[in-house]
């Protein structure tokens, strides 16, 4: 017999719904199975293990964003029952056309776009003043879960038979014996639903967080994302998995335990075991451990540091380095402009130096506490972003070119026009770096990468949106790993990462443009509100000696600015024109300046580009 559509069973309902399905579930069955992946590479699959859960249990920055994250979530949830529900409770009460108005004001925070709200907080945070913490991460979150609680036990409200109030009130009982004994339990069903709602909304959010987030604050979806920048390994999708169970367990629970007919004290008692046993752990952990005499906080570019470079400053100083990551100079500004980030060192590149010490920033270096500041080669001192180095120590430079698969590209890599190539449709990947792209785009043109010509803007911003189709990928971070995977033949690229990825393969090959390209000087600079200062000057001192300099070089593939580091260097690297670029190459290069008011024009079309 043949089913109508409306029945269960029919092909085509089944059809869809396993479409539904896919589309939800796909994505999350892979990352599940290759956390269970023997091989270090994401995509290769070799065989099971759980060795990559055993790692995270050993991840002490893992388990600290975890304790970080739990604790902010739960304070989130218990400040947002507290205000929310009396409000829910009020706003039933209202009249029809009122109850309309608050109903779209609820809303906005859960339709505005996350960016939005993350912007209006840094903002309002900057202005006020508000050093970047614990409590302004719990503020924001608070903010956008509130409309949950709210709307949730106003719309259960709605649905309780007042009779019951009123009968209680006729018994004599006085108005808060009412809420407590009457109204509370009723609304429990609500109460327990939103409350593990915002739990989970609190545990997953990442947009709001990174813009509200002080040193110290990392929560695990922050501390996830840091390390996706280091590339992507197995324990990141051990840590999601982790993240998805809890979520899915809170989510089963907010579900369930409205069905069983508990009492709300029943339920409160099993909310607070929920949460004693998922943070409980943690927080013993937390307290048994010594905290070391001084914590610096470093704010620095993905793959700035050699894998020892930190634990042997904290086993010298007997301080904790506390590292956050970032791979664009926007994403940094974004963190560093509005000031209060907490930070006690920071690494920004030549123009956001300019940009960070006109906007007052910065504080003064003491050169007499860097002992070791000799070291340094003058070429890169006394440059026009800090013309006598009083905010700012060099630390690495480099140049960007194109890095390349010799056995995939048979054309010359000569210029930038080879990445507009249609032969190479996404085969091409770009920095996602509205600087760096525009660079390229203005040098084929024939222009300055600095130009603050409107016309000159526009003609690199056409060319830009014409390369589009032809990209595969944005990509800043890991662009050396897509070219030896070959999911990448032509990529956009700074030269450290490139030169680790020649090491690492001899098809791959390096071009400096002929067109000209960015020369670049990475520097350590001391925010002027650093509460560490003295550590900070201690760490850069560190930075200066030979050997540590040396390190940086032979384990990330960067050039240090450091003549005395020459001597520690391997010799291969020495000698690679990739890494050390003859003087003639180098002066086909600029470097990046501060365009002013410019910055706007460029911001509208790179968004624009970014958007299409
Ligand atoms: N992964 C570290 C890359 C740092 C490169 N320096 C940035 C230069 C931006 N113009």
């Amino acid at each position: 017999m043949r089913r109508r559509l409306t029945q269960i069973g029919h092909p085509f309902l089944l059809g869809s719904s396993l479409l539904v399905a896919g589309f939800l579930y796909v994505p999350l069955l892979v990352v599940m199975l290759f956390s269970f992946n023997q091989s270090r590479l994401m995509m290769d699959w070799q065989g099971w293990t759980t060795g990559w859960y055993e790692v995270l249990l050993k991840d002490s920055r893992m388990l600290d964003s975890l304790a970080n994250s739990l604790w902010v979530a739960f304070w989130t949830t218990g400040l947002s029952l507290l205000m929310g529900i009396p409000a829910g409770v009020q706003w039933s009460r209202l009249p029809d056309r009122l109850k309309r108005v608050f109903e779209v004001l609820l809303l906005l925070p859960l339709v505005v776009p996350e960016i939005v709200l993350g912007v209006g907080f840094s903002t309002l945070f900057g202005l006020t003043r508000i050093r970047l913490s614990f409590s302004t991460v719990i503020f924001a979150h608070v903010a956008f879960s509130l409309s949950y609680v709210v709307l949730m036990v106003r719309s259960r409200m709605r649905r309780m038979d007042r009779r019951l109030i009123d009968a209680a009130m006729d018994l004599n009982a006085s108005e808060s014996r009412t809420f407590f004994r009457i109204v509370l339990p009723y609304l429990s069903p609500a109460v327990v639903s939103s409350g593990l709602m915002v739990f989970i909304i609190s545990l997953d959010d990442y947009v709001i967080t990174s813009f509200v987030a002080g040193v110290g604050n990392t929560t695990l979806p922050l501390q996830i994302y840091s390390m996706v920048k280091e590339g992507l390994t197995p324990e990141i999708n051990a840590v999601s998995t982790a993240l998805l169970v809890l979520s899915g367990l809170f989510l089963l629970v907010s579900q369930v335990l409205p069905l069983l007919r508990v009492s709300m004290w029943q339920t409160g008692l099993v909310l607070v075991a929920l949460g004693a046993v998922t943070t409980s752990p943690l927080w013993w952990q937390r307290l048994a451990g010594q905290p070391p005499a001084a914590t610096l906080n470093l704010f620095i570019w993905s793959g700035y540091l050699a894998p020892n470079t930190t634990r042997i400053f904290e086993q010298r100083f007997n301080a904790k380095v506390r590292v956050d990551l970032y791979d664009s100079n926007e994403a940094f500004l974004a963190k560093l402009q509005a000031g209060g980030a907490g930070y006690d060192l920071v690494v920004p590149s030549d123009y956001s130096v300019q940009i960070l010490r006109r906007l007052g920033r910065l504080g003064e270096i003491d050169r007499k506490q860097l002992p070791h500041f000799s070291n340094l080669d003058e070429t890169f001192l006394n440059r026009p972003f800090d013309p006598a180095n009083r905010y700012s120590v060099p630390y690495t430079w480099g140049i960007t070119g194109i890095g390349y698969r010799k056995d995939l590209v048979h054309d010359s890599v000569k210029g930038w026009g080879i990445l507009w190539d249609r032969k190479y449709q996404n085969r091409i990947v770009m920095l996602d770096d509205m600087r760096e792209n525009f660079g390229a785009a203005l040098k084929l043109a024939g222009f300055s990468i600095n130009s603050q010509k409107r016309e000159e803007i526009e003609q690199a911003q056409a060319l830009l949106e014409q390369q589009k189709p032809l990209v595969r990928a944005y990509n800043s971070s890991n662009f050396q790993e897509l070219l030896l995977s070959g999911d990448a033949w032509l990529v956009q690229g700074w030269n450290g990462q490139l030169v680790k990825a020649m090491q690492e393969s001899p098809v791959v090959g390096f071009s400096l443009p002929e067109e000209g390209s960015t020369l670049f000087i990475d520097s350590f600079c001391i925010p002027s509100d650093a509460p560490h200062k003295a550590l900070a000057h201690a760490f850069i001192d560190y930075m200066l000696e030979a050997e540590t300099a040396a390190e940086i070089v032979n384990q990330t593939g960067y050039a240090v600015a450091n003549r005395a580091a020459r001597a520690y260097i391997k010799r291969s690297l020495l000698t690679n024109p990739a890494l050390f670029p003859l003087p003639a190459d180098l002066e086909r290069c600029e470097m990046l300046e501060d365009v002013g008011a410019s910055v706007l024009i460029y911001d509208r079309l790179w968004t624009e580009i970014k958007s299409q």
